[in-house]
């Protein structure tokens, strides 16, 4: 080991242990204060979909939203009228180089992933219209193979963010690299913005925008999947066939998650309804993923106001 790459190993596991710390949980029950948590117990990777890995986020036991639950328990769902919130989007291409098999990511694909976001959230593909608009702020390029490689809650992450991210808690932060791991991208919470605003933002491997060229996962909806979380939302498939599950009533419950297209399957057989396999918080391929629910665009409507507006 070069003595480069242990300082870098050394730096990694502080970063680690700081994260751990900050991350335990507290007086006030909210185990979820750091932006990154992993569910040991959820299958995340599908050799037969190329080989790719899905993002663990886990929703904390104590839902930050406070009141959450009261309003998701038959209420009426009312989230603001569409296209009513425009989210500025600051787009980072780190890369290895100057071709776009490098990286570099063309203009051409970030037009069509800014589409995709607003396809999906205007209803257009399907479902539920959100509140939710999103108009490009910026673009920055950058060349740095550490930062290219990044690894989830790596050093590597929290340098390249410290570098580039602008904005407030509203101002959306896209990073395109080539991820470790094998991942598609991750993203951070609203709650964890307060305590960690230099960390907010969505990561996602380039190839997964539009035509970027990671089938199944290459239509742009690891983005508009990480946007959700990034808007407050969990995994239709959280908390399997229990009550709670993603907090989300008219979500049906899911035992695991899908992955293909499994039109049909029912994986809570006592709960109401088949699986939501069509939905952009499930595992399934782009292609199979076209909407969110009405009750999603409330909580992400709420999560605004309560964090980022
Ligand atoms: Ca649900
Ligand atoms: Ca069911
Ligand atoms: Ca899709
Ligand atoms: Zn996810």
């Amino acid at each position: 080991m070069s003595n480069r790459s242990s300082i870098r190993v050394a730096a990694r596991v502080a970063f680690a242990l700081a994260l751990a710390l900050v991350g335990a949980p507290t007086a006030t029950a909210i185990p979820l204060a750091a932006p990154h948590t992993e569910d040991c117990q959820a299958p995340v990777s599908d050799a037969a979909r190329g080989g790719y890995k899905h993002d663990a986020h886990v929703a904390p036991s104590v839902d930050p939203l406070t009141g959450w639950r009261a309003t998701d328990e038959g209420q009426d769902f009312a989230a603001a009228a569409p296209s009513t919130v425009t989210i500025p989007v600051a787009v980072h291409v780190i890369n290895e180089g100057p071709s776009a098999d490098e990286g570099n990511v063309p203009q051409s694909l970030i037009d069509a992933q800014m589409r995709v976001l607003n396809d999906a959230y205007s209803g257009k593909t399907g479902g539920a219209a959100t509140p939710f608009a999103f108009t490009l702020l910026s673009v920055s390029r950058t060349t740095n193979v550490d930062w290219y490689n990044m690894g989830y809650g790596s050093f590597e992450e929290r340098e390249a963010k410290a570098a580039l991210r602008v904005g407030g808690p509203d101002t959306l932060n896209i990073y395109t690299a080539n991820l470790g791991g094998n991942l598609l991208g991750w993203a951070t919470f609203p709650s964890s913005y307060a305590q960690h605003p230099d960390l907010d933002g969505v990561v996602v491997l380039w190839s997964s925008l539009p035509r970027g060229g990671a089938e199944p996962y290459d239509e742009g909806d690891t983005a508009t999947h990480e946007v959700g979380h990034w808007l407050g939302l969990y995994h239709t498939f959280q908390g399997g066939c229990n009550k709670w599950g993603d907090y989300i009533t008219d979500t049906p419950a899911e035992r695991y998650p899908a992955f293909g297209c499994p039109v049909g399957s029912d994986t809570c057989t006592k709960q109401a309804g088949v699986d939501p396999i069509e939905n952009f918080m499930d595992y399934s391929d782009d292609a199979c993923m076209w909407a969110f629910t009405a009750g999603q665009s409330v909580r992400m409507d709420e999560s605004w106001n309560a964090f980022r507006a």
